[in-house]
Protein backbone atom coordinates (compact mmCIF):
# COMPACT_ATOMS: atom_id res chain seq x y z
CA UNK A 1 0.00 0.00 0.00
CA UNK A 2 1.38 3.62 -1.04
CA UNK A 3 0.04 7.03 -0.88
CA UNK A 4 0.80 9.75 -3.03
CA UNK A 5 4.10 11.79 -2.74
CA UNK A 6 4.06 14.67 -0.50
CA UNK A 7 4.87 16.55 -4.36
CA UNK A 8 1.76 14.93 -5.29
CA UNK A 9 -0.37 16.61 -2.34
CA UNK A 10 0.98 19.92 -2.78
CA UNK A 11 -0.24 20.36 -6.28
CA UNK A 12 -3.54 19.11 -5.42
CA UNK A 13 -5.38 22.74 -5.85
CA UNK A 14 -8.42 21.11 -4.10
CA UNK A 15 -6.86 20.84 -0.70
CA UNK A 16 -7.97 23.21 1.90
CA UNK A 17 -5.82 26.46 3.14
CA UNK A 18 -4.99 24.34 6.26
CA UNK A 19 -3.98 21.38 5.13
CA UNK A 20 -1.75 22.86 2.08
CA UNK A 21 0.19 25.14 5.30
CA UNK A 22 0.45 21.48 7.30
CA UNK A 23 1.83 19.86 3.88
CA UNK A 24 4.67 22.46 3.49
CA UNK A 25 5.47 22.55 7.01
CA UNK A 26 6.26 18.62 6.48
CA UNK A 27 7.82 19.44 3.48
CA UNK A 28 9.99 21.79 4.53
CA UNK A 29 11.07 20.10 7.81
CA UNK A 30 9.03 22.29 9.75
CA UNK A 31 7.30 21.81 13.18
CA UNK A 32 3.27 21.68 13.19
CA UNK A 33 1.35 23.69 16.83
CA UNK A 34 -1.11 21.86 18.54
CA UNK A 35 -4.07 23.67 16.61
CA UNK A 36 -2.57 21.81 13.39
CA UNK A 37 -2.59 18.18 15.52
CA UNK A 38 -6.37 18.69 16.08
CA UNK A 39 -6.61 19.58 12.21
CA UNK A 40 -5.13 16.88 11.07
CA UNK A 41 -7.13 14.39 13.80
CA UNK A 42 -10.52 16.63 12.66
CA UNK A 43 -9.90 16.66 8.98
CA UNK A 44 -6.98 14.93 7.41
CA UNK A 45 -8.10 11.95 5.01
CA UNK A 46 -5.77 8.81 5.09
CA UNK A 47 -4.05 9.34 1.95
CA UNK A 48 -2.95 12.87 2.69
CA UNK A 49 -1.59 11.89 6.29
CA UNK A 50 0.02 8.60 4.69
CA UNK A 51 1.85 11.18 2.07
CA UNK A 52 3.22 13.36 5.18
CA UNK A 53 4.13 10.54 7.22
CA UNK A 54 5.99 8.69 4.81
CA UNK A 55 7.74 11.34 3.53
CA UNK A 56 8.86 11.73 7.35
CA UNK A 57 9.57 8.16 7.53
CA UNK A 58 11.70 8.01 4.63
CA UNK A 59 13.48 11.13 5.40
CA UNK A 60 14.52 9.29 8.67
CA UNK A 61 15.24 6.32 8.25
CA UNK A 62 14.60 5.14 4.04
CA UNK A 63 13.33 1.76 3.91
CA UNK A 64 14.96 0.47 6.91
CA UNK A 65 12.55 -1.16 9.27
CA UNK A 66 13.58 -2.31 12.98
CA UNK A 67 12.56 -5.42 14.89
CA UNK A 68 14.27 -6.70 18.07
CA UNK A 69 14.35 -10.08 19.67
CA UNK A 70 13.66 -9.83 23.68
CA UNK A 71 11.55 -11.90 25.83
CA UNK A 72 8.89 -10.63 28.24
CA UNK A 73 8.67 -11.48 32.43
CA UNK A 74 5.65 -10.56 33.67
CA UNK A 75 6.46 -10.99 37.63
CA UNK A 76 2.67 -10.73 38.69
CA UNK A 77 -0.79 -10.19 37.40
CA UNK A 78 -2.21 -8.90 40.41
CA UNK A 79 -2.73 -5.34 40.81
CA UNK A 80 -3.69 -2.83 43.44
CA UNK A 81 -4.92 -0.66 40.92
CA UNK A 82 -8.53 -0.63 39.40
CA UNK A 83 -7.82 0.73 35.54
CA UNK A 84 -10.57 0.29 33.99
CA UNK A 85 -9.32 -0.50 30.74
CA UNK A 86 -7.21 -3.52 32.03
CA UNK A 87 -8.00 -6.95 31.23
CA UNK A 88 -4.95 -8.43 32.78
CA UNK A 89 -4.94 -7.90 36.30
CA UNK A 90 -6.79 -9.82 38.81
CA UNK A 91 -7.51 -7.90 41.51
CA UNK A 92 -6.52 -8.10 44.93
CA UNK A 93 -10.05 -9.98 45.81
CA UNK A 94 -9.46 -12.48 42.44
CA UNK A 95 -5.88 -13.05 43.76
CA UNK A 96 -5.95 -17.10 43.77
CA UNK A 97 -6.58 -16.07 39.77
CA UNK A 98 -3.19 -14.90 39.26
CA UNK A 99 0.10 -15.57 39.57
CA UNK A 100 2.81 -14.20 42.14
CA UNK A 101 6.81 -15.13 40.90
CA UNK A 102 9.60 -14.86 43.42
CA UNK A 103 12.82 -13.52 42.73
CA UNK A 104 13.84 -17.61 41.72
CA UNK A 105 10.75 -17.94 39.33
CA UNK A 106 11.90 -15.20 37.58
CA UNK A 107 15.64 -16.06 37.35
CA UNK A 108 14.13 -19.55 36.39
CA UNK A 109 12.49 -17.21 33.41
CA UNK A 110 15.15 -15.90 32.69
CA UNK A 111 17.92 -18.56 32.45
CA UNK A 112 15.51 -20.66 30.09
CA UNK A 113 16.92 -18.08 27.85
CA UNK A 114 20.39 -18.65 27.98
CA UNK A 115 21.05 -20.41 24.71
CA UNK A 116 18.47 -18.28 22.83
CA UNK A 117 20.15 -15.38 20.82
CA UNK A 118 17.98 -12.66 22.93
CA UNK A 119 19.11 -9.10 23.33
CA UNK A 120 16.50 -8.33 25.69
CA UNK A 121 14.64 -8.60 28.35
CA UNK A 122 11.33 -6.61 29.51
CA UNK A 123 9.87 -6.57 32.95
CA UNK A 124 6.99 -4.95 33.37
CA UNK A 125 3.23 -6.31 35.79
CA UNK A 126 0.97 -5.41 38.12
CA UNK A 127 1.97 -3.14 41.17
CA UNK A 128 1.86 -5.30 45.27
CA UNK A 129 4.00 -4.68 47.97
CA UNK A 130 5.94 -7.14 48.03
CA UNK A 131 7.88 -5.90 44.72
CA UNK A 132 9.17 -3.02 46.65
CA UNK A 133 12.60 -1.36 46.04
CA UNK A 134 14.98 -3.76 47.31
CA UNK A 135 13.57 -6.88 45.16
CA UNK A 136 13.77 -5.16 42.10
CA UNK A 137 17.22 -3.92 43.51
CA UNK A 138 18.46 -7.31 43.49
CA UNK A 139 16.41 -8.92 40.52
CA UNK A 140 18.48 -6.52 38.18
CA UNK A 141 21.77 -7.09 39.38
CA UNK A 142 21.34 -10.80 39.52
CA UNK A 143 19.68 -10.81 36.21
CA UNK A 144 23.13 -8.48 35.18
CA UNK A 145 25.18 -10.63 37.09
CA UNK A 146 23.94 -13.70 35.66
CA UNK A 147 23.94 -12.51 31.77
CA UNK A 148 25.20 -9.37 31.22
CA UNK A 149 24.75 -9.33 26.97
CA UNK A 150 21.30 -8.84 28.29
CA UNK A 151 19.52 -5.41 28.03
CA UNK A 152 17.48 -4.72 31.17
CA UNK A 153 14.86 -2.87 30.30
CA UNK A 154 12.47 -2.81 33.18
CA UNK A 155 8.94 -1.37 34.88
CA UNK A 156 7.19 2.19 34.07
CA UNK A 157 7.00 4.83 36.41
CA UNK A 158 3.29 3.49 37.60
CA UNK A 159 5.79 1.00 39.53
CA UNK A 160 8.73 3.52 40.36
CA UNK A 161 6.35 5.96 41.40
CA UNK A 162 4.06 2.97 44.15
CA UNK A 163 7.68 1.74 45.30
CA UNK A 164 9.60 5.00 45.99
CA UNK A 165 6.87 6.38 48.26
CA UNK A 166 6.62 3.38 50.09
CA UNK A 167 10.40 3.22 50.81
CA UNK A 168 9.90 7.55 51.61
CA UNK A 169 13.08 8.04 49.07
CA UNK A 170 12.80 10.61 46.22
CA UNK A 171 12.38 10.12 42.39
CA UNK A 172 15.90 11.61 42.14
CA UNK A 173 17.09 8.87 44.77
CA UNK A 174 15.17 5.83 43.63
CA UNK A 175 16.40 6.27 40.36
CA UNK A 176 19.15 6.29 41.01
CA UNK A 177 19.41 2.81 42.97
CA UNK A 178 17.67 1.76 39.98
CA UNK A 179 20.44 2.19 37.63
CA UNK A 180 23.25 1.59 39.92
CA UNK A 181 21.21 -1.80 40.52
CA UNK A 182 21.51 -2.49 36.76
CA UNK A 183 18.63 -0.83 35.05
CA UNK A 184 19.23 -0.02 31.59
CA UNK A 185 16.03 1.13 30.35
CA UNK A 186 12.54 2.11 30.87
CA UNK A 187 9.38 0.90 28.86
CA UNK A 188 6.57 3.52 27.97
CA UNK A 189 3.63 1.85 29.82
CA UNK A 190 1.89 3.84 32.24
CA UNK A 191 1.78 7.18 30.37
CA UNK A 192 -1.96 5.83 28.75
CA UNK A 193 -3.99 9.65 28.32
CA UNK A 194 -2.35 11.85 30.54
CA UNK A 195 -5.13 14.64 30.84
CA UNK A 196 -6.35 14.14 34.31
CA UNK A 197 -9.86 14.66 32.74
CA UNK A 198 -9.67 11.42 30.86
CA UNK A 199 -7.21 10.21 33.49
CA UNK A 200 -8.93 10.33 36.33
CA UNK A 201 -11.59 8.15 34.55
CA UNK A 202 -9.47 5.24 33.50
CA UNK A 203 -6.18 5.40 35.36
CA UNK A 204 -7.42 3.66 38.85
CA UNK A 205 -5.50 5.65 41.27
CA UNK A 206 -1.99 5.23 39.92
CA UNK A 207 0.64 7.97 39.44
CA UNK A 208 -0.44 11.24 37.67
CA UNK A 209 0.48 12.33 33.94
CA UNK A 210 3.06 15.03 35.66
CA UNK A 211 4.68 11.94 37.64
CA UNK A 212 5.19 9.66 34.50
CA UNK A 213 6.42 12.89 32.72
CA UNK A 214 8.65 13.70 35.96
CA UNK A 215 10.22 10.47 36.52
CA UNK A 216 11.28 9.96 33.08
CA UNK A 217 12.80 13.42 32.58
CA UNK A 218 14.69 12.25 36.16
CA UNK A 219 15.96 8.82 34.02
CA UNK A 220 16.94 11.12 30.64
CA UNK A 221 19.00 13.44 32.91
CA UNK A 222 20.84 10.48 34.60
CA UNK A 223 21.64 10.10 30.60
CA UNK A 224 19.08 6.69 30.29
CA UNK A 225 16.89 6.42 28.03
CA UNK A 226 13.16 5.62 27.40
CA UNK A 227 9.96 5.17 25.34
CA UNK A 228 6.88 6.79 25.87
CA UNK A 229 3.22 5.18 25.09
CA UNK A 230 -0.70 6.50 24.42
CA UNK A 231 -3.47 4.63 25.13
CA UNK A 232 -6.25 5.63 22.64
CA UNK A 233 -9.46 4.86 21.17
CA UNK A 234 -11.35 4.21 24.70
CA UNK A 235 -13.01 7.54 25.92
CA UNK A 236 -10.80 10.20 25.07
CA UNK A 237 -11.40 13.16 22.74
CA UNK A 238 -8.83 13.76 19.42
CA UNK A 239 -7.76 17.06 21.78
CA UNK A 240 -6.81 14.60 24.55
CA UNK A 241 -4.40 13.14 22.20
CA UNK A 242 -3.08 16.32 20.81
CA UNK A 243 -2.08 17.58 24.34
CA UNK A 244 -0.47 13.74 25.24
CA UNK A 245 1.59 14.23 22.20
CA UNK A 246 2.22 17.45 23.15
CA UNK A 247 3.45 17.18 26.36
CA UNK A 248 5.71 14.18 25.16
CA UNK A 249 7.43 16.63 22.41
CA UNK A 250 7.96 19.46 25.48
CA UNK A 251 9.81 17.29 27.24
CA UNK A 252 11.80 15.28 24.12
CA UNK A 253 12.74 19.11 24.04
CA UNK A 254 14.17 19.23 27.09
CA UNK A 255 16.14 15.99 27.48
CA UNK A 256 16.49 14.11 23.97
CA UNK A 257 16.17 10.99 26.22
CA UNK A 258 12.94 9.29 24.34
CA UNK A 259 13.71 6.60 21.73
CA UNK A 260 10.51 5.36 20.61
CA UNK A 261 6.73 6.45 20.22
CA UNK A 262 4.40 3.65 21.04
CA UNK A 263 0.78 4.28 20.28
CA UNK A 264 -1.06 1.54 22.09
CA UNK A 265 -4.49 0.45 20.38
CA UNK A 266 -7.43 0.17 22.87
CA UNK A 267 -8.53 -3.91 23.11
CA UNK A 268 -12.00 -4.45 24.38
CA UNK A 269 -12.05 -7.96 26.00
CA UNK A 270 -12.43 -8.62 29.08
CA UNK A 271 -12.16 -5.38 30.76
CA UNK A 272 -14.22 -2.26 32.42
CA UNK A 273 -14.72 -0.89 28.65
CA UNK A 274 -15.72 -3.54 27.14
CA UNK A 275 -18.85 -1.89 26.24
CA UNK A 276 -16.83 0.56 23.82
CA UNK A 277 -16.03 -0.55 20.30
CA UNK A 278 -12.61 -0.99 18.92
CA UNK A 279 -10.81 1.72 16.80
CA UNK A 280 -11.27 0.84 12.92
CA UNK A 281 -7.96 0.26 11.26
CA UNK A 282 -8.12 3.18 8.88
CA UNK A 283 -8.57 5.26 12.47
CA UNK A 284 -5.34 3.23 13.77
CA UNK A 285 -3.52 3.96 10.42
CA UNK A 286 -4.33 7.78 10.94
CA UNK A 287 -3.22 7.87 14.29
CA UNK A 288 0.40 6.71 13.78
CA UNK A 289 0.74 9.25 10.47
CA UNK A 290 -0.19 11.96 12.79
CA UNK A 291 2.15 10.99 15.89
CA UNK A 292 4.87 10.60 13.60
CA UNK A 293 4.40 14.31 11.91
CA UNK A 294 3.52 15.51 15.61
CA UNK A 295 6.66 13.83 17.11
CA UNK A 296 9.58 15.84 15.16
CA UNK A 297 11.98 14.99 17.75
CA UNK A 298 11.18 11.40 18.03
CA UNK A 299 13.41 9.50 16.21
CA UNK A 300 11.22 6.26 16.22
CA UNK A 301 7.15 5.50 16.00
CA UNK A 302 7.14 1.31 17.22
CA UNK A 303 3.68 -0.37 15.94
CA UNK A 304 3.80 -2.83 18.50
CA UNK A 305 2.75 -6.31 16.51
CA UNK A 306 1.11 -8.33 19.12
CA UNK A 307 -1.66 -5.33 20.01
CA UNK A 308 -2.16 -4.43 16.68
CA UNK A 309 -2.12 -7.29 14.66
CA UNK A 310 0.41 -8.41 11.94
CA UNK A 311 -2.01 -7.30 8.84
CA UNK A 312 -2.28 -3.66 10.22
CA UNK A 313 1.37 -3.78 11.62
CA UNK A 314 2.70 -4.25 7.95
CA UNK A 315 0.23 -1.45 7.12
CA UNK A 316 1.38 1.18 9.42
CA UNK A 317 5.24 0.69 8.03
CA UNK A 318 3.42 2.84 5.23
CA UNK A 319 2.57 5.47 7.96
CA UNK A 320 4.91 6.65 9.47
CA UNK A 321 5.85 3.51 11.38
CA UNK A 322 9.83 2.19 11.30
CA UNK A 323 9.52 -0.39 13.89
CA UNK A 324 7.31 -3.35 14.42
CA UNK A 325 8.72 -4.61 18.04
CA UNK A 326 9.46 -8.26 17.86
CA UNK A 327 8.86 -11.06 20.69
CA UNK A 328 10.43 -14.56 20.29
CA UNK A 329 8.35 -16.05 22.31
CA UNK A 330 4.58 -16.11 23.71
CA UNK A 331 5.90 -14.28 26.66
CA UNK A 332 3.16 -11.25 26.67
CA UNK A 333 -0.05 -11.97 28.01
CA UNK A 334 -0.95 -8.59 28.36
CA UNK A 335 -2.65 -8.61 24.84
CA UNK A 336 -3.73 -11.95 24.41
CA UNK A 337 -6.11 -11.28 27.58
CA UNK A 338 -7.39 -7.95 25.97
CA UNK A 339 -7.99 -9.48 22.67
CA UNK A 340 -4.85 -8.88 20.98
CA UNK A 341 -2.92 -11.82 18.77
CA UNK A 342 -3.26 -14.99 21.10
CA UNK A 343 -0.15 -16.55 20.27
CA UNK A 344 2.62 -13.62 20.43
CA UNK A 345 5.58 -14.85 19.00
CA UNK A 346 7.20 -15.10 15.63
CA UNK A 347 10.18 -16.38 14.66
CA UNK A 348 13.30 -13.60 13.31
CA UNK A 349 12.48 -15.21 9.98
CA UNK A 350 8.70 -14.62 9.92
CA UNK A 351 9.15 -10.73 11.35
CA UNK A 352 11.91 -10.13 8.44
CA UNK A 353 9.52 -11.87 5.87
CA UNK A 354 6.27 -9.58 6.80
CA UNK A 355 9.15 -6.37 6.66
CA UNK A 356 10.04 -7.27 3.59
CA UNK A 357 6.83 -8.86 2.16
CA UNK A 358 5.41 -4.83 2.10
CA UNK A 359 8.97 -3.28 -0.01
CA UNK A 360 10.88 -2.29 3.54
CA UNK A 361 14.39 -3.26 4.35
CA UNK A 362 14.40 -4.94 8.30
CA UNK A 363 17.01 -4.78 10.49
CA UNK A 364 17.71 -6.38 13.88
CA UNK A 365 18.60 -3.75 16.66
CA UNK A 366 19.98 -3.87 20.05
CA UNK A 367 17.34 -1.94 22.64
CA UNK A 368 18.87 1.10 22.05
CA UNK A 369 19.01 1.08 18.28
CA UNK A 370 22.34 -0.59 17.68
CA UNK A 371 22.32 -2.59 14.68
CA UNK A 372 22.96 -6.41 15.23
CA UNK A 373 22.15 -7.59 11.77
CA UNK A 374 21.13 -5.98 8.37
CA UNK A 375 18.96 -8.34 6.75
CA UNK A 376 19.17 -6.72 3.33
CA UNK A 377 20.66 -9.22 1.48
CA UNK A 378 19.79 -12.48 3.72
CA UNK A 379 18.57 -15.24 2.35
CA UNK A 380 16.26 -18.12 3.96
CA UNK A 381 15.53 -21.23 2.44
CA UNK A 382 12.23 -20.67 1.09
CA UNK A 383 12.99 -17.38 -0.17
CA UNK A 384 12.33 -18.12 -4.31
CA UNK A 385 9.14 -19.98 -3.33
CA UNK A 386 7.93 -17.08 -0.97
CA UNK A 387 8.95 -14.13 -3.68
CA UNK A 388 6.79 -15.69 -6.10
CA UNK A 389 8.94 -16.46 -8.26
CA UNK A 390 9.09 -19.37 -10.72
CA UNK A 391 11.66 -21.00 -12.87
CA UNK A 392 10.12 -21.56 -15.98
CA UNK A 393 11.52 -24.60 -18.21
CA UNK A 394 13.84 -24.16 -21.36
CA UNK A 395 12.14 -25.76 -24.15
O1 LIG B 1 0.52 0.76 30.10
C1 LIG B 1 -3.28 -2.41 29.08
C2 LIG B 1 -1.55 -1.02 27.82
C3 LIG B 1 0.63 -0.99 28.43
C4 LIG B 1 -4.77 -2.65 27.51
O2 LIG B 1 8.30 0.38 25.61
C5 LIG B 1 -3.69 -1.96 26.98
O3 LIG B 1 8.96 -1.04 24.12
C6 LIG B 1 -4.72 -1.86 24.95
O4 LIG B 1 3.65 -0.18 27.48
N1 LIG B 1 -5.83 -2.48 25.40
C7 LIG B 1 1.84 -1.87 28.73
N2 LIG B 1 -3.65 -1.58 25.71
C8 LIG B 1 2.58 -2.30 27.47
C9 LIG B 1 3.61 -1.29 27.01
C10 LIG B 1 4.63 -1.67 25.98
C11 LIG B 1 4.39 -2.72 25.12
C12 LIG B 1 5.37 -3.05 24.18
C13 LIG B 1 6.56 -2.37 24.10
C14 LIG B 1 6.80 -1.32 24.98
C15 LIG B 1 8.10 -0.60 24.91
C16 LIG B 1 5.82 -0.95 25.92
O5 LIG B 1 -0.39 -1.79 27.84
C17 LIG B 1 -0.09 -0.37 29.58
C18 LIG B 1 -1.41 0.01 28.93
O6 LIG B 1 -1.31 1.27 28.32
N3 LIG B 1 -2.79 -1.81 27.98
N4 LIG B 1 -4.51 -2.93 28.81
C19 LIG B 1 -5.90 -2.89 26.66
N5 LIG B 1 -7.02 -3.48 27.10
FE1 LIG C 1 -2.46 -2.54 37.33
FE2 LIG C 1 -1.20 -1.86 35.07
FE3 LIG C 1 -3.55 -3.19 34.96
FE4 LIG C 1 -3.51 -0.65 35.79
S1 LIG C 1 -2.91 -1.39 33.69
S2 LIG C 1 -4.63 -2.36 36.77
S3 LIG C 1 -1.56 -0.53 36.87
S4 LIG C 1 -1.64 -3.99 35.79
Amino acid sequence: MSSPSISTILRDTKLSPGLRVIAEKVYAGDRITPEEGQLLYDEAPLGYLGSLANHIRERKHGDKTYFNRNFHVEPTNVCLYTCTFCSYSRRIKKREDGWEYSLDDIMDIVKSYDDKPVTEVHIVGGVLPQYDVPFYAELFSRIRKHRPDLHVKALTPVEYHYIFKKAKISYEEGMARMKEAGLQSMPGGGAEIFHPEIRDQIAGGKCSGEEWLRIHEIWHELGMRSNATMLYGHIEEYRHRVDHLEKLRELQDKTGGFQTFIPLKFRNKNNELSHLDESTVVEDLRNYAISRIYLDNFDHVKAYWPMIGRTTAQLSLAFGVDDIDGTIDDTTRIYSMAGGEQNPALSTEALVKMIRAVGRHPIERGTLYEVIKDYKDVEFADDKQYRGYTSLPVV
